[in-house]
This record gives structure tokens, C-alpha cells and sequence, in this order.
């Protein structure tokens, strides 16, 4: 049982080492939403919300989480009890629509305030068997395609196990191109659209099928099944599914309608952890293998989504880069890392995440707090 005493939230911003540019705009620093949880016994957990500043990528914001959460997520778990994690996600999710992000965030530190109540490291917690877990890098958009080629040769020799570039419009072939003649035949291509695409770039979509990639994700608007349907049909590259994604129907309707053979599984766009768990479980029913996306988080969210991706079903690698990826600093230590091969440790040595938050460290970059008691 999990009794929640009290919630904290803190807005902290984060220069990222290096812009990050994808078809919808562009990131030059993280404004984060961080959520510290506290249990009537006095435990806390420490969770992050992954919305972004503009609502480029969904409808979400960090402002507009920080309004749905103080205004009517928070009110929901404070002073609540919940016999386990799972039944978080429903509280919140009751007669309030969207918001996922908000929601994750709330849902994601009721997990590990379980795992540290039963002194279980999440991973465990969560069923996962693995002890460390395949990394990719997502690589954005750059003016010329010969600096995208320069960061994928890189990637590759830094161990990487997948590079995905990020695409739009005018800015897809001849990348591609360059990036695959630069890296080779055997290294793991993969491009991201961002749901940058219509209807109309069917044929110049279907293009792509000659350049081995092991997967288009995404190159469709978020509700546009039908066109990923037709590109999936025309092509033998895997279509995956990102945006459109946002709750275990939506992978059902990809798999029933075959708009899509692959499912990039982030908790924070699907509501957190529990729903993360039944994206995974229908796809590996179906025999659809899934992968952990990111959202360019702080060590904090990334502890999550390591433990996630520990699960039987992650196949493919995800976009789980080290701490140096994106940031001079990162808030937690140890920093995240990753071996030679391009493998990220599953932290199992302790209850919860597995790692230290540096409380000094989010104190200098607060710009704003506010706590929810009861
Ligand atoms: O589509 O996966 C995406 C970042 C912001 C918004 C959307 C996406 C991304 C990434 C980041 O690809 C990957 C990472 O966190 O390393
Ligand atoms: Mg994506």
C-alpha cells in the first residue's frame, strides 16, 4: 500500500550540450517539470515530466502540465492510499482527458515509491530480466547532410547499436544518402519524421525502402492510421509508430490494421509505466517487437525508461543515451554511461531506481517550486 503525504514540484532548466533539431522545431535547452514524491513513512521519489517547452511534439507543455498537475492531477494521489502502482493511472485518468505527460510523471514516482517500499529495484519490480539493455542515438536535423553523416560515423564507432536520424521534408533523401554511403551497409539506420508527411509524399516516402533502414518511424500525423497503412504496404522497411501511440488501442488498431510492424514505447506519452507494461505485453502477444523512445530526458527519466526497456519484449535498441549525449552535467550520480559495445547497465543493486539525485545541483538550476499537501 502507498499513502502520499505530500508532492513537490520544481521547474529546472538545462542548456543541452548541443541544439536538437527535429521536423517540428528545434531545442536548444530543457525546461524540466521534476516531481518529488513523498509517502506518509517518509520515503520519496523523484520523477520528471517530459514535456517539452513548445507543444511541437504533442499538445503538451511544461506549463501546461505544471497547471494540470498543482490544478487537478495532484488532489488525486495526495492524501490518497493505493493498494498498488497500478491503480494510480486509472485515479488519474478518471473524466480528465490527455494531459499524459502530467499523468506519467504522477503515475511514474508512485512506481518507485512501491519498488522502495518493497525493496525492489524497479526493473525488477517490473518484471525485467535483463541486466543491461542495447543504446541508440537519435541524431537531429543539421543543415548539411555531411554533419549528419560526421555524428552517425561517430555514433557507430562510440559502440552505438542504432542511429536514427531525424527527417522532414527536403530534408530526408539525399541525408539518408550520405548517411548510409559514410556508415556502411551493416550498421542500423533508422529515420524519424515526426509526423511531418501528408498523403501527398506517398511516393517520395516509399523511396526510402531502398536504403536497408530498419525502420520509418512515424512519418504520418499522430490519428493518420490509413496513410501508414498504405506506406507499410507498399514497402518491406518496418513502419514504427511513435506519436500516434498514446494507449494500448492504438497499438491494437497498428497491429489489426498492419499500419505499422514496430511500436516505439515512451511512458511519458502513453501516461506512465503501467500502460508502457500493456503497450508491451499486446505487442509481444503479437509478435511485434518494441523499443524504448526518449524524450531527451535528465538521468531521472532515463532511470525509467532503462528499467522498462529491461523488459522481454524491448528488442530493438533504444534511445537511451549516456548522460554526456546531452548534457555538461547531469542531475543525478552516478552520470549515465555506456560501454564500448553500446549496452547501458540495468541498475540492480537497490531498491527503486538505482541512483543518487544531486539535491544541490537541482537546487541551482530551480526557477520555480510549488508543493501539493494535504
Ligand atoms: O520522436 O523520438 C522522438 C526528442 C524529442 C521529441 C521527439 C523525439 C525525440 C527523440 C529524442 O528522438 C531521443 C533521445 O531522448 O535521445
Ligand atoms: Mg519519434
Amino acid at each position: 500500500m502507498i499513502q502520499v503525504r505530500e508532492v513537490r514540484l520544481r521547474e529546472i532548466r538545462l542548456p543541452l550540450r548541443e541544439p536538437f533539431r527535429i521536423s517540428s522545431g528545434v531545442a536548444h535547452e530543457r525546461r524540466i517539470c521534476l516531481l518529488e514524491m513523498e509517502d506518509v513513512e517518509g520515503r520519496t521519489s523523484w520523477s520528471e515530466c517530459v514535456a517539452g517547452s513548445t507543444p511541437n511534439y504533442t499538445s503538451e507543455t511544461v506549463d501546461i502540465a505544471w497547471l494540470s498537475l498543482l490544478e487537478w492531477l495532484l488532489p488525486r494521489v495526495v492524501g490518497e492510499k493505493f493498494d498498488s502502482p497500478g491503480e494510480v493511472f486509472p485515479a488519474l485518468h478518471r473524466n480528465i482527458r490527455g494531459h499524459l505527460m502530467a499523468k506519467a510523471a504522477v503515475e511514474m514516482a508512485a512506481w518507485n515509491l512501491a519498488a522502495k517500499k518493497r525493496e525492489l529495484p524497479l526493473a525488477e519490480l517490473l518484471g525485467g530480466s535483463e541486466s543491461e539493455v542495447p543504446t541508440g542515438i537519435s541524431l537531429g536535423i543539421e543543415e548539411d547532410p555531411g554533419e549528419t553523416a560526421r555524428k552517425a560515423r561517430e555514433a557507430v564507432r562510440e559502440g552505438y547499436r542504432k542511429v536514427k536520424l531525424k527527417i522532414a521534408p527536403g530534408r530526408d533523401l539525399e541525408t539518408v544518402r550520405t548517411v548510409r554511403e559514410s556508415v556502411g551497409r551493416d550498421a542500423e539506420l533508422a529515420v524519424d519524421g515526426n509526423a511531418a508527411y501528408t498523403a501527398d509524399d506517398l511516393d517520395h516516402l516509399a523511396r526510402l525502402d531502398d536504403f536497408s533502414l530498419l525502420m520509418i518511424e512515424q512519418p504520418f500525423g499522430a490519428g493518420d492510421l490509413l496513410q501508414h497503412r498504405k506506406l507499410q504496404e507498399r514497402i518491406s522497411t518496418p513502419v514504427c509508430l511513435d506519436e500516434t501511440v498514446i494507449e494500448p488501442d492504438r497499438a491494437r488498431d497498428m497491429i489489426a490494421l498492419d499500419a505499422g510492424r514496430i511500436v516505439n514505447i515512451k511512458p511519458g506519452r502513453v501516461g506512465g509505466i503501467s500502460r508502457s507494461v500493456a503497450i508491451h505485453d499486446l505487442c509481444a502477444e503479437a509478435d511485434v517487437p518494441v523499443w524504448c523512445g526518449g524524450m531527451l530526458e535528465t538521468g531521472i527519466g532515463r532511470a525509467y525508461n532503462v528499467a522498462l526497456a529491461s523488459l522481454p519484449n524491448f528488442r530493438l535498441p533504444g534511445d537511451l543515451s549516456p548522460s554526456r549525449r546531452y548534457w555538461e552535467r547531469d542531475i543525478v550520480s552516478p552520470e549515465w554511461t555506456m560501454s564500448d559495445g553500446g549496452m547501458v547497465a540495468v541498475p540492480r543493486d537497490e531498491p527503486g531506481l538505482g541512483i543518487a539525485v544531486d539535491r544541490g545541483r537541482i537546487e541551482e538550476l530551480t526557477v520555480r517550486s510549488a508543493t501539493a499537501a494535504f
